[in-house]
């Protein structure tokens, strides 16, 4: 045992050095770090007081706002009643209720829900059911997964296998094998400054049948996108694409996941991106705006078919060999559902839908401000790409992130050179004025 372990808990310096941090540079965060204290409503407060607007809804998953007092009051009465029942082999009744809410929420015949606690283990979840189900209906031999460049799927090797971020990937070895890649979907030249689905595009979809040519459709399991590409910079799907997309996967029984992580929930104006592009995929991973961020969850919701294709065999015997410890966890379901009321009462996707254009007009006023290369908005999501510094990819954002947060009170995101919003759902129309005002003032300080 070493000395630290022996040390008497008060003697510890309460220093920065231990936590290492997430996706973060570590060294640079240490000497200046962004903490934050509380929160509420749309906004975040520093360990000084100042509050500071957030832009993003914390990591694109606080879209009721935050700290609101129903989900609060639900959490902690969900505490006190049941911390924790077994999630193998035993359950408890608010995991139905939030799975059946969710059913109903979802399009056409997507019905059954799995639990999962992060968007990561929701997208490694989808994979699993995809391949396990053509190996129950007897076409083991369908094990390929295809993703798309720049697609991000979370962390696990599944994940970071399908997607495309080239530094999630780069240094984890050599990742699952038998995946494949759809090309990416954008174009500046074609695309700049396009309010929504771009026009251009809708053909790179056939690549998928490039791709079946090449492998055979009964080696290929299933295909991964985002319907918005979010953490890659904000690319919304050409028109068309998802359809052409679908009508490949249809023709050659190749599943299709929607992984809805970002997208569900409001953030595009209705409770799955899947309704509003009229596509129905065969699974949607979800998260994040699941319990508007307050405790962690995520899952896959699954057609019937899919479940169905399980329920065979003698029923004493487990149907699918996968699951977590904290699946379907009682506080999330309490906060779920808690949540659920809160987007139906508040109407809230609705009235993401109605401020569209308001958020599409105020984000692309910034055009023609110094650095600003291109602006992409759907639903309540702007993705602004700033020129790059010579030699430095990156540094001019994150200068940008640092400026906000500490000299005007605003909370944006960043990824390479491209910033990028998305606000609570409960934005009112000044407070998206005033994000878009703050970001004005910080682009035209950016060296
Ligand atoms: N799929 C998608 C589409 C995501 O956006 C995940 C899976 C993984 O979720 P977890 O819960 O395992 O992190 C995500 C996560 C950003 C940003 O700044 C985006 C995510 C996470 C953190 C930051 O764009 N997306």
């Amino acid at each position: 045992m070493s000395l630290a372990r022996t040390r008497d808990v008060a003697s510890v310096p309460n220093d920065l050095e231990s936590f290492w941090v997430p996706f973060t540079p570590n060294r640079a965060f240490k000497k200046s770090p962004r903490l934050i204290a509380r929160a509420k409503g749309m906004h975040y407060y520093r360990t000084d007081g100042r509050a500071v607007i957030d832009g993003t809804a914390g990591m694109w998953c606080c879209n009721a706002g935050h700290n609101r007092d129903p989900i609060v009051a639900a959490i902690a009465a969900q505490a006190a009643e049941l911390d924790y029942a077994p999630a193998f082999q035993f359950s408890h009744p608010k995991a139905f209720e939030l799975a059946s809410r969710l059913a109903a929420l979802a399009p056409g015949a997507l019905d059954h829900v799995f639990f999962c606690n992060s968007g990561s283990e929701a997208v490694d979840t989808a994979l699993k059911i995809a391949l396990a189900f053509h190996n129950v209906r007897g076409q083991a031999a369908r094990t390929r997964l295809i993703g798309r460049e720049r697609g991000y799927h979370g962390v696990g090797f599944g994940g970071i296998s399908v997607g495309g971020i080239v530094n999630n990937r780069k240094h984890f070895g050599a990742l699952l094998a038998g995946v494949d890649h759809l090309p990416h979907t954008y174009n500046r030249e074609k695309q700049a400054f396009t309010r929504g689905e771009p026009e251009w595009g809708a053909h790179l979809a056939d690549d998928l049948d490039r791709i079946v040519a090449l492998h055979d459709a009964s080696t290929i399991a299933a295909v991964i996108v985002e319907p918005m590409a979010g953490s890659t910079g904000v690319l919304p799907p050409p028109k068309g694409y998802l359809e052409r997309l679908r009508a490949i996967c249809s023709k050659h029984g190749i599943l299709l996941i929607f992984d809805e992580v970002i997208t569900a929930f409001g953030r595009l104006g209705c409770a799955f991106a899947a309704e509003r592009y009229g596509v129905e995929p065969d699974m949607i991973t979800f998260a994040k705006g699941v319990t508007s961020g307050a405790v962690p969850m995520a899952g896959v919701v699954v057609s019937k078919a899919i479940y169905d294709a399980f329920m065979n065999g003698p029923e004493h015997v487990i149907e699918l060999f996968h699951g977590y410890t904290y699946s379907a966890h009682p506080l999330a379901c309490a906060a779920g559902l808690a949540t659920l009321d809160v987007y139906r009462d508040e109407g809230l996707f609705e009235r993401a839908k109605k401020l569209e254009p308001v958020w599409a007009d105020a984000a692309m006023g910034l055009k023609g401000l110094p650095n600003v290369l291109d602006i992409r908005t759907v639903g309540l999501v702007a993705g602004i790409d700033l020129a790059s510094k010579p030699d430095a990819v990156g540094k001019r954002a994150y200068e940008a992130m640092e400026k906000a947060f500490g000299d005007l009170g605003l909370m944006i995101r960043v990824t390479g050179d491209t910033i990028a919003l998305s606000p609570p759902l409960i934005a009112s129309e000044s407070e998206i004025g005033e994000i878009f005002d703050k970001l004005a003032k910080v682009l035209r300080t950016l060296n």
